[in-house]
């Protein structure tokens, strides 16, 4: 357990990480269950949001149905060995023709709300107001007054990622012009839509569609020509077009539908790889305050941080360019985008352990941060290879929030658990992770003050997971695909979700809370 140098005349010892261990396994008399990881009973504020989520692309299909245009998706998803299996959402799980459906199942679920996005393409099939489409507004006004029939409230995402091919012939987020059509497509969902929409995000992780989408190409539109730079200037013009969307709707409709609206932005939670070495606790910093401080901190706090512009900059000058490869604000732009929020957006699935790697020459946004991550051996395997099962994080991530960005409002927009392969509607797995999870949501809220306003689980039912395809499933519901119809058929965590909203969260079980034995849908 102890290196020792035998060159060194005095033979130092020095305690590898097996000396730590076992040190502990001695001092805990044996393995007792840490603190954090037992189950604290209470529950959640009155009016707290208990909602699922999907998007469109992933549920919607109807990809050229009644005047619709194609999105970067589309066009991806059509290209060979783009996505796993070469699967497409042509149809999906045929959403654009089964409101009825999907609205049966969110009662079922008993959820408050329902979290969707609106394809761009859909209303605005060339991207501008120039040409709208009617048909494709009629289906998010039928989807809507669904919703609100079944007491169910809406909370309506712009963009999840499905942006209009058209507006990608032009550059996309790398043309500037990409600010004020936001605005402009932003404005007229605000203006048909939003006497019936009480929460509005514009942008779903901003992160994915600056880093995969034009960094590694791994999501459309798939350029990875630029690594170094296109990141940052998709990046920027996203942030300039959140803020001008919040904009509009700050000085237009706030007074008159009394919502609120922000941004979702997602994290893992990052812990060092090595807990006795300071580099790791900067790397585990960095991993967060890359991912989630990129976007939060010129909209809660002002600006890029101090920890992002240091880093980018000094690499850049290094590398003998001019200038930092990441844009800057004027000082106009900076004060325009802070406070840009009413709600902090939060989507989270797992953790990871971070040590620095220093990338040499290589200009990316992987290399500008300077981590390699890898997952504890202990954390639960899922149905996707990125997603470890680690509950503790999704707490910390809360608090860091909390502490960074001004103690906000906060409304988990995503956390959920896959499965791969064999079809078993007894998903105990999801609800081991979903009872982990959401009591870590508690403990934040109960014992560290956070303000939480609402969780949503992801996914409704599942559907096409991006670039695997439909291979992992993220649903609350198993979508027969081998049935023309797609029939929705209630996994047993429907079960178990329902009776957490039942109960607001976890009543002692010694309580006997009328919750703990309601007569919940039954799933077997
Ligand atoms: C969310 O992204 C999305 O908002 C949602 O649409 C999606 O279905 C859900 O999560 C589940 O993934 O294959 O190693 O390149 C969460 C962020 C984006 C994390 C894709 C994993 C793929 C990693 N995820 N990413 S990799």
């Amino acid at each position: 357990m102890h290196h020792v140098d035998f060159t060194n005349p005095d033979r130092p010892r020095t305690p590898k990480y097996s000396a730590h261990f076992y040190y502990n396994v001695i001092k805990d008399n044996g393995f007792p269950m840490p603190d954090d990881e037992k189950m604290l009973y209470g529950h959640f504020r009155e009016d707290f949001m208990w909602s699922t989520a999907s998007s469109a692309y992933q549920i919607e299909g109807g990809w050229r149905a009644d005047g619709k245009g194609l999105s970067i998706w589309d066009k991806f998803a059509h290209s060979p060995s783009r996505i796993l299996n070469d699967d497409v959402g042509d149809i999906a799980c045929d959403s654009y023709n089964k409101i009825e459906e999907d609205v049966a199942i969110l009662k079922q679920l008993k959820v408050s709300h329902y979290r969707f996005s609106i394809s761009w393409p859909r209303v605005l099939p060339d991207g501008t107001i120039n040409h709208i489409n009617e048909a494709g507004i009629n289906y998010y006004q039928k989807l809507l007054n669904a919703l609100l029939a079944a007491n169910i409230q809406p909370q309506v995402t712009l963009y999840h990622w499905d942006l209009p091919q058209a507006i990608e012939d032009y550059g996309g987020f790398l043309n500037d012009s990409f600010v004020k059509l936001f605005r402009d497509y932003a404005d007229l969902m605000f203006d048909r839509l939003g006497s019936k929409v009480k929460i509005w995000i514009t942008f779903n992780e901003p992160i994915m569609v600056a880093n995969h989408g034009y960094g590694f190409g791994g999501f459309a539109p798939g350029i990875n020509s630029g690594p170094d730079t296109l990141p940052y200037i998709v990046g920027h013009n996203l942030i300039k077009a959140h803020a001008e969307a919040w904009h509009v709707y700050n000085d237009k409709y706030r007074a008159k539908q009394n919502g609120k609206i922000s941004i979702t932005l997602n994290s893992d939670w990052s812990e060092p790889r090595n807990p006795y070495r300071q580099e790791d606790y900067d790397a585990a910093r960095r991993v967060v305050e890359f991912y989630l401080g990129w976007f939060a901190h010129p909209i809660f706090n002002g600006d890029y941080s101090e920890i992002v512009k240091t880093r980018i900059r000094d690499r850049s000058l290094a590398a003998g360019l001019p200038h930092s490869r990441l844009p800057e604000f004027t000082p106009e732009e900076i004060k325009r985008v802070k406070g840009t929020h009413d709600f902090f957006g939060l989507n989270h699935y797992t953790s990871v352990l971070a040590f620095p790697v220093d990338y040499g020459d290589d200009a990316s946004f992987d290399a500008d941060k300077g981590v390699v991550t890898v997952s504890d051996r202990v954390w639960l395997d899922t149905g996707s290879v990125w997603l470890k099962v680690a509950p503790f994080g999704l707490r910390k991530l809360l608090n860091f929030i909390k502490e960074q960005y001004g103690n906000p409002p906060i409304i988990i927009t995503e956390n959920g658990v896959s499965e791969k392969g064999t079809v078993d509607l007894n998903d105990v797995h999801r609800n081991y992770y979903y009872e982990k999870y959401i009591n870590q949501v508690l403990k934040a809220y109960l014992l560290d003050g956070v303000d939480v306003r609402g969780y949503t689980a992801w996914s409704l039912m599942d559907n096409l997971e991006w670039a695997a395809g439909f291979s992992e499933r993220f649903g609350f519901f198993y979508v027969n695909r081998s049935d023309p119809n797609l029939p929705r058929v209630p996994k047993n965590s429907v079960n178990f979700y329902t009776k957490v909203i039942k109960c607001n969260g976890f009543p002692d079980p010694e309580s006997g809370h009328e919750c703990l034995n309601a007569d919940v849908f039954n799933v077997f």
